[in-house]
């Protein structure tokens, strides 16, 4: 039943024919949910449907969609996919964006957060308000019925329902851990240390912005994902490093820019630079970051970005990423493929030093 999108990709790494492809399979998607034969629609709920889906799923870099269809091609070892190739790796690429719009639907609930990609969060949009949370349920069932509908019959097809399923209670996992950790011993800042922060944020964003791209492109070529551990190793690390720019965004990045306004230093998250911080401040420095880390007030919030900037997080985070970039290129070169190599390396120079 996988209809073509009409399209063939023939161009390299998220170029505009990829987009355009992309985009395209998006509309027809849409439609699909919209004309959902398991619901009988009222015009309001198709209405409702039509609006929060596009403003939940669409806006963002699509990072992960595209990766599939690149990650793909590499793979393959060909420039051009037919239209039916293409077309599945384009709906999984939307999958995946779908479960993000889940994910960051339901967390900015949860970190109480403003805005995103440059618009108010959804549950902040009047009329919508808590009613966000089912549509974040509606958003995760659409993957399945995605799924079905393009895929059931694959040979690969309870491969890619149990990865889905897999991805998700490991971010939701993470989600609990990021969640359970700002209350626990009631904000205890000298629980924060590496471990903990690494923990929380390999369950609750590398597996499925980083893993779950390159196994949808695995499973479509129609390799068993039991062989490609090294390759999971060294995608879970490359999405600890890319948590790690989103902490430091959070505090360092220009909201206009990023599309979001940071929230961790008053939600009291185990943020990487609060650990950067603890293990740099003396004994006046953890004073100040005692007495004002995790409070809503302006002038705390300043008071602890301030001493970030004292204690040089800025030089520290570069530092950093330098090394965490040199680490990951070594692990990727020791991989016996060249195909996987490529697949790699695409998907981190997709994010070394991004600003957004
Ligand atoms: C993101 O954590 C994790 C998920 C699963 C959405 P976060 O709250 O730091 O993300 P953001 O900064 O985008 O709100
Ligand atoms: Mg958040
Ligand atoms: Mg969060
Ligand atoms: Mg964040």
């Amino acid at each position: 039943m996988a209809a073509a999108a009409g399209v063939v990709v023939a161009n390299g790494s998220g170029g505009a024919d990829t987009t355009a492809a992309f985009k395209e399979v998006y509309s027809k998607l849409k439609e699909e949910m919209l004309a959902d034969p398991a619901f009988e629609f009222t015009d309001e709920s198709l209405q409702w449907i039509d609006r929060m889906v596009d403003y939940n799923v669409l806006g963002g870099k699509c990072n992960r969609g595209l990766s599939v269809i690149d990650s793909y091609k590499i793979l393959k070892g060909v420039d051009v996919l037919s239209k039916e190739e293409t077309f599945l790796a384009c709906t999984l690429g939307w999958c995946i964006e779908w479960l993000q719009a889940y994910f960051l639907v339901l967390d900015d609930i949860m970190d109480n957060s403003q805005t995103r990609r440059g618009q108010p969060c959804w549950f902040r949009v009047p009329q919508v308000g808590l009613i966000a949370v089912n549509d974040g349920i509606i958003l995760r069932n659409h993957i399945s019925r995605i799924l079905q509908r393009h895929f059931k019959g694959k040979p690969y097809y309870v491969d890619l329902i149990d990865l889905f399923n897999e991805v998700e209670f490991k971010t939701a996992s993470g989600q609990l851990l990021d969640l359970i950790t700002t209350h626990e011993g009631e904000k205890d800042l000298s629980k924060y240390n590496l471990t903990v922060h690494r923990r929380i944020v390999q369950y609750k964003t590398a597996y499925y912005s980083f893993y779950l791209p390159v196994a949808c492109a695995l499973l479509l070529a129609g390799e068993n994902l039991d062989n490609f551990g090294d390759v999971r190793n060294i995608l879970v690390e490359m999405g600890t490093y890319f948590q790690v720019q989103d902490d430091y965004l959070d505090c360092f990045g220009d909201p206009e820019f990023i599309g979001k306004i940071g929230t961790d230093i008053e939600d009291y998250k185990c943020s990487w630079l609060v650990v950067q911080a603890l293990e740099r401040a003396n004994g006046t420095q953890k004073k100040i970051l005692f007495e004002n880390y995790g409070k809503f007030d302006p002038a705390c919030v300043a008071k602890v970005k301030d001493l970030y900037k004292e204690l040089n997080l800025e030089g520290v985070f570069h530092e950093y990423e330098k090394e965490s970039y040199n680490k990951l290129i070594a692990d990727i070169e020791a991989q016996p493929s060249k195909a996987v190599q490529t697949v790699l390396k695409s998907f981190l120079h997709k994010i070394y030093k991004r600003d957004k």
